[in-house]
This record gives C-alpha cells, structure tokens and sequence, in this order.
C-alpha cells in the first residue's frame, strides 16, 4: 500500500474540508476522528473518488504515513489538542511533525513545541483562517512553531492556501507560538472590523432610516472601492437576504447578542501585557460583551429612555461621511493589531515580517481585503516603521476623512446612539497626535497617595512631592529610581 502524504485528525466542519483540499490537490491523506462514524461519512460521501485513507485508531495513522510523519490536528483547542498530543507521543517517532491546525492560545503552542522537542519530535502550531469555505477552496495559512519543520510542510501547505498573483497566502511566521499568536491578532483585527461595519450599519439605519435593500446598494458601491473586502461583501449579501417565513429582511429577526469564542479577549489581553494602545479592538470585545447583558440592557431601556429625534442630515452626505470614518477607523483598528504584532515580536525575538503577515491576509482569510496590499507596500518602504497610520497613503487618507469622522461620531453622540470603535477609534487617533495629555495630573494624582513619583519635563530623573505639606509652594525631590 503506499503510504498517506499527512494525516488529519478531527474530522468537524474545517477538518473534513481541509482533507478534502489536500486530496483534491493531489495528497493522499490519512484522516481520523475520535468519533469514528466521522470517517466512513467522509469517505463514503463527499471524499469518494479521492485519495483519502481512513484510520480507525492513532496506531493505525501512524502506520499509514509516509516518514517523517506529518500529522494535523484540526480538533476544539484547548485540552483536546494536549490529550491528543499525548496519545501522539506514543505512537510517533523521533523527527515526525505534528501540526495544530485549530485556534489554539499561542502560549500553549510555546509549551507544545517544548514538550514535542522533549521527545524528539517538531511541533508546528498554525493558524488557520477563512472558515469553512477557506478551508476547502484556500485558506490563509500561518504556521510557526519548530523550524526545521516547515520545509517538510510547506510543499502541503503552499499548495492547499490560497494565491494571489501565484503566492500562496502561507509563509513560515516564525518560532514557537508565533503563528498562533499572529492568528489570534488576525482574529482581533477581524473583530474590528465586523465592529466597525456593524456600526456603520447602525447608523445607516438610525439616523437616516435606510432600508436593508437600500443598505445593501451602498455596501455593494463601497465594495468598489477603498473598502473592497470580503467582510464588507458578505454584509452586503446579508442585507439582502429575506426570511422566507414572513417575507422580513432576516437580519431584522436576528438576536442582537454577539457570540464570541476568546481570540479577540486574548488579542486584547496581549494588547494590556504589552502595553500596546488598541482600544479599538479592546471596545470591539467590550460591544460584544455588552450586548450579551440582556438584563440590564433591558432594565436601562426602561429607565433611560431617550426623546432623541432623528436629525435632518443630508442623505447623501451622511453615506459618504459614515464611508470616510469607516476607512478612517479601520486604519485606526489595523494600526493597533499591526502594533501588538511589532511589540510582540520585539519582546518574543519571533522578527515577524509586517508586511509579508498583510499579503498572507490578501486571500482566503475572514480579513481579506484590497487595502492589505498599501499595508505591504507601507512596511516595504519603511521596514522600521512604528505605526502604520504614520505611512503616507494611510496618513492621507485619515487626513482626508477626519472631518467627516467627527461629524459622524458627534451625530451619533448628540443623538445617543452608541459607537464605541469609531469613536475609540478616532480618541486613539486624537491621543496619538495630541502634545500634552491629561496624564501629568494622572501622574500627579499617582504621586500623591502612592508616592509613584513623575518626570519633569524640564529636566530630567524621578521626582516625588509631599503633596500635603502646608502651603502653596511644592517641593520636587529627585530620587533614586
Ligand atoms: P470543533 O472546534 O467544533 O471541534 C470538533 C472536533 O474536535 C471533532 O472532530 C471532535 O471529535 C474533536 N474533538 C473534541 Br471536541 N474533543 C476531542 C478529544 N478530546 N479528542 C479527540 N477529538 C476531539 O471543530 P471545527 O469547527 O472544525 O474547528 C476545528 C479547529 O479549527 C478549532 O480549533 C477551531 O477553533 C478552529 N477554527 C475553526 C474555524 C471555523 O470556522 N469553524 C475557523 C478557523 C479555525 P468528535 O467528532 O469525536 O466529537
């Protein structure tokens, strides 16, 4: 029998695609799954005709693989990727490659490859994105982990990714977690993102009243231009679509509470470790939280009811004004992703490659879009660049919609309507480029009851103040730091 390119376990909705990818492509894989019925349904339905090789147990993926072996798991992440890890451990042998395929917490795939290392084998943890679709037709792939193990994958995973112009949308991230780490950022910036379109949804709606069809023509002309992506795309074919019961635009019966299954919390919680401002993607967690607290939501809907009557604002203007701060804050969310990822790499030693992460986005993720290729291009001009709002193209255009960007967030204030990420997204913008912040009295503040000392602007060490001492006249004593 000749034996499977690789072995995929866990056989759910990005599995089973995932299988299907490579054996359309040509690879014979060897597919498992705890729950083995997964696996004559695979084969006796969509998988039939294709080199596909069922295992009914791990011992028998092992011995239906080519050396060194290659095994993915696409199973939930979190303790299943450990027992299965486990159970790997047993049944491998020394320079195999076991490859995490799911959306695994990038600090464990730092431990998984230490622990695979222990026993001689390579562990690669990668990021898969663009859902089930992607999985099969192209995904954006980004794995990182050992090294030395991704000539051995690559000619698999370059060839089942998505192309753009003939490059796979999958290159090597870098060492231990890093393409976990960078997966989850993607999923942050995509949090976003969607919270950014839901807030221009919102406004369309509440301010000037649109219908779903007429929100629909203006996604689909926004998809022409500046903001072509496959979210903007899809929101458009969302707003068209009616609910075959009572004849109702669907999304009008849809709950709004939004789900979440933790990459935007942990892109967050990295953003707070590292210090890096991304209160965009911070607030796009946050409105999802929010609109899950269903009893007090309901209790202040009651108690604060608002007279706010919808302003007399120019139709048109206002579509091409909520476009402008759309662009604007999404420059914003994509500056503060970009940046974890830069600090990251900086405090990790990962050298991540900004610009080559965007053109993996360019295709076959949930992020894709046009814009990505000025991303590329803004890293390719200035390696060093810090901030991508710094870069001339995406510099223009704040500058060109900042004032729309204000009439938007302030419409939206006036009339009480809620839009935490633009509006957090145009105070990031605002506390970048303003020169003296509120922060010397929170320094001050800090000083006074904690004795956490503060910096002087015009010379230089620690001060601290008796702040309480009789008078007006403050003392500031330099101290060690
Ligand atoms: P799920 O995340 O729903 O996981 C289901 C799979 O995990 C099944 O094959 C199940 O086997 C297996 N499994 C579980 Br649960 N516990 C197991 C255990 N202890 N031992 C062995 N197998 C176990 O599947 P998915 O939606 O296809 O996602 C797979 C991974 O890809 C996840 O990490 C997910 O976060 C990630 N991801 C998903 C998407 C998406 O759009 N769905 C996109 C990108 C990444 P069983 O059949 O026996 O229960």
């Amino acid at each position: 029998m000749s034996r499977a390119d690789i072995g995929l376990i866990g056989l759910a909705v990005m599995g089973e695609n995932l299988a299907l990818n490579m054996a359309g492509k040509g690879f014979t894989v060897a597919v498992y799954n705890r729950t083995t019925d997964k696996i004559d349904r695979l084969l006796q339905g969509r998988g039939q005709g294709l080199p596909l090789v069922g295992a009914y147990s791990l011992e028998e993926l092992a011995a239906s693989l080519k050396k060194p072996r290659k095994v993915m798991l696409m199973v939930k992440a979190g303790q299943p990727v450990d027992n299965i890890l486990q159970q790997l451990i047993e049944v491998l042998e020394p320079g195999d490659i076991v490859i995490d395929g799911g959306n695994s917490y990038y600090r464990d795939t730092v431990r998984r490859v230490e622990l695979a290392r222990s026993h001689g084998l390579r562990f690669v943890g990668a990021g898969v994105s663009g859902g089930e679709e992607g999985a099969l037709n192209g995904p954006s792939i980004m794995p990182g982990g050992s090294d030395e193990a991704w000539p051995e994958i690559a000619p698999i995973f370059q060839s089942i990714a998505a192309h753009v112009g003939g490059e796979p949308c999958c290159q090597w991230i870098g060492p231990d977690g890093a393409g976990h780490f960078v997966k989850t950022v993607h999923n942050g910036i995509e949090y976003a993102d969607m919270q950014l379109i839901g807030e221009a949804y919102f406004l369309m709606k509440n301010v000037l009243g649109l219908t779903n069809q007429e929100m629909k023509s203006v996604f689909e002309e926004w998809n022409a231009g500046e903001l072509e992506s496959y979210l903007i795309e899809i929101t458009g074919e969302i707003l068209g679509k009616i609910d075959e019961d009572t004849g109702e635009p669907l999304l009008e019966l849809i709950k709004d509470a939004a789900g979440q299954k933790g990459t935007g919390k942990w892109t967050s919680q990295e953003a707070l470790d590292l210090g890096v401002p991304a209160p965009t993607v911070v607030e796009a967690v946050m409105a999802r939280i929010v609109s899950g607290a269903e009893e007090q939501r309901k209790i202040a809907q009651e108690l604060f009811q608002t007279t706010m009557t919808v302003k007399d604002v120019d139709r048109e203007e206002f579509i091409a004004a909520i476009r402008s701060a759309l662009f604007a804050s999404k420059i914003c969310a994509y500056a503060q992703g970009f940046d974890i990822m830069r600090q990251a790499s900086i405090e990790y030693g990962w050298n991540l490659k900004l610009g080559d992460l965007a053109m993996i986005w360019r295709d076959g993720c949930i992020i894709r879009a046009q814009f990505l290729h000025h991303i590329k291009e803004a890293y390719d001009n200035n390696p060093g660049l810090v901030n991508l709002l710094f870069a001339p193209y995406f510099k223009e255009a704040v500058e060109r919609g900042e004032k729309q960007w204000r009439t938007v967030v302030s419409t939206a204030v006036e009339l009480g309507l809620p839009l935490p990420a633009f509006s957090s997204a145009l105070a990031y913008f605002d506390s970048l480029r303003t020169g003296q912040l509120w922060t010397n009295l929170v320094q001050a503040q800090r000083d006074y009851f904690g004795a956490h000392t503060y910096q002087r602007i015009d010379r230089p060490g620690a001060f601290h103040t008796e702040w309480q001492s009789p008078g007006e006249q403050a003392k500031s004593v330099p101290v060690e730091w």
